[in-house]
């Protein structure tokens, strides 16, 4: 056999490998999910293979008939679903779709508001000596906003005052960005829009982690509440394909969709396009019920790891309002965030490390943070509720608290996802979740 045949036949033999990992692991990945059967059959049709530059009706290619009807249900469906004037489902990414939203609302080198990564922000928000995607792509001076630890939100007094004395300085703000990768508490965006309206800023929100709850009515109403454009990813509390999606009011529709081609995309992903119509619907007719359970399970999830001794941030207001926790392990026997992730790793356990807003002072980083961030949507999604995530407490305190044999808790994870094989929340709930489609 050809080494190259060798190396095809080995990439199979790792997806089935990884598959096989999923059917027996537990994801709290907070930024993952699992797609329905139905995605997951949408995306990979034919349009896959298909371009489609432009708008449906104005293409700049030909034989996009039925490609322009599933874009335009897709529309109609994100903007149903989102209580939203104008929708544009091209962003291949959430990423993307930031970088759509930085191009319609800024020119480089504008200055914007955004949280800190270490406060929760995400990479794309971030400035230009990170890497980040706003400073480094964009040239934009990014400025963060002043974060209360103990609320785990934006200091709004003292944010506003920093904005007053930017503008006192000379140093005008162009764009308020709310949202972020830790995202416990809706931020405060009603309470920003008259500051803005007074020094012609624009607010944007990034809902990447929390746009399913959010167009279930579970965390808050951005758009409703004074922001002009809201970004997202959809495949995290949305269950879709990763894809991304920009909502907005129709005054800025057109600014928005220059942004998107002939500005950042020449092909948008067809076939993600379709898979994304598919969750939309799901969503319409599932979603409240998914994120009330979603949300139910992170708090019993951060009360189940509180009552077992774990320092789970924010114990006063609940722990959480979204699907995720945030956990401080520097004072569990392993110490370090990367640690955790490795040992729960090898008990079939997934999850993040992740920076906390004090690690810094403690002489941490990102490498080795004090904190671990756990999400509930892809468990919910196979059925689970309150009582499992009691269990998955007590599989996680079995590896960090007692460090009882990670080949044993692997077994009993193993054991106890038997019952999880399904996605629920669908309309066909009976192909078995992460079973995949195969054509050889
Ligand atoms: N890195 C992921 C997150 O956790 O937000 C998605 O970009």
């Amino acid at each position: 056999m050809s080494e190259h045949k060798e190396l095809y036949d080995r990439v199979f033999d790792l997806i089935e490998k990884h598959d096989d990992w999923m059917h027996n692991t537990i994801n709290l990945i907070a930024s993952e999910n699992v797609s329905s059967p139905a995605v997951r059959s949408a995306i990979v049709c034919d349009f896959r293979d298909r371009y489609a530059e432009g708008w449906p009706g104005e293409r700049v290619y030909a034989g996009c008939k039925y490609i322009d009807e599933v874009e335009l249900i897709c529309i109609d469906l994100a903007k149903k679903l989102f209580r939203a004037e104008f929708a544009d489902v091209r962003p291949v990414s959430g990423v993307v779709a930031n970088l759509m939203m930085y191009t319609a609302f800024m020119k480089p080198g504008d200055r914007m508001m955004a949280l800190s990564i270490a406060h929760g922000g995400h990479i794309s928000h971030a400035r230009g000596n990170l890497g980040g995607t706003a400073g480094a792509v964009r040239g934009h001076k990014v400025q963060n906003w002043v974060f209360d630890e103990q609320e785990f939100n934006i200091d709004v007094d003292a944010s506003a005052k920093k904005i007053r004395g930017l503008f006192q300085d000379g140093k005008d703000v162009k764009f308020l960005l709310f949202g972020g990768s830790v995202f416990l508490f809706p931020h405060p965006v009603k309470e920003f829009r008259k500051i803005a309206d007074e020094y012609g800023m624009h607010i944007g929100y990034d809902s990447a982690h929390v746009s399913g709850l959010i167009a279930a009515g579970r965390f808050q109403d951005p758009l409703r509440e004074g922001a002009d454009v809201m970004t997202a990813s959809t495949h995290k509390t949305m269950p879709g394909p990763q894809h991304g999606v920009v909502l907005s009011k129709e005054e800025f529709a057109d600014a928005i969709k220059r942004a998107a081609f002939p500005g950042l995309m020449s092909n948008h992903h067809l076939h993600n396009v379709a898979g994304l119509a598919v969750a939309l619907a799901e969503m319409i007719e599932f979603g409240h019920d998914y994120t009330d359970q979603i949300i139910k399970n992170a708090r019993a999830l951060g009360q189940a790891l509180h009552e077992r001794g774990w320092n789970v941030i924010a114990e006063q207001k609940g722990f959480t309002a979204s699907h995720q926790i945030l956990v401080d392990i520097s004072e569990t026997p392993m110490k370090d965030g990367r640690t955790v992730e490795e040992e729960l790793e090898k008990a079939n356990i997934v999850i993040n490390r992740n920076l906390l807003p004090w690690d810094k002072k403690r002489g941490r980083d990102y490498k080795t943070p004090g904190g671990i961030r756990l999400g509930t949507s892809e468990m919910t999604r196979l059925g689970m509720k309150e009582s499992e995530m009691d269990a998955i407490a007590e599989f996680m305190t079995r590896v960090v608290m007692k460090g009882e044999d990670v080949r044993k808790v692997a077994e009993d994870v193993a054991e106890f996802r038997k019952d999880f094989q399904h996605v629920h929340y669908a309309f066909d709930t009976d192909t078995p979740a992460y079973a995949h489609l195969r054509f050889k």
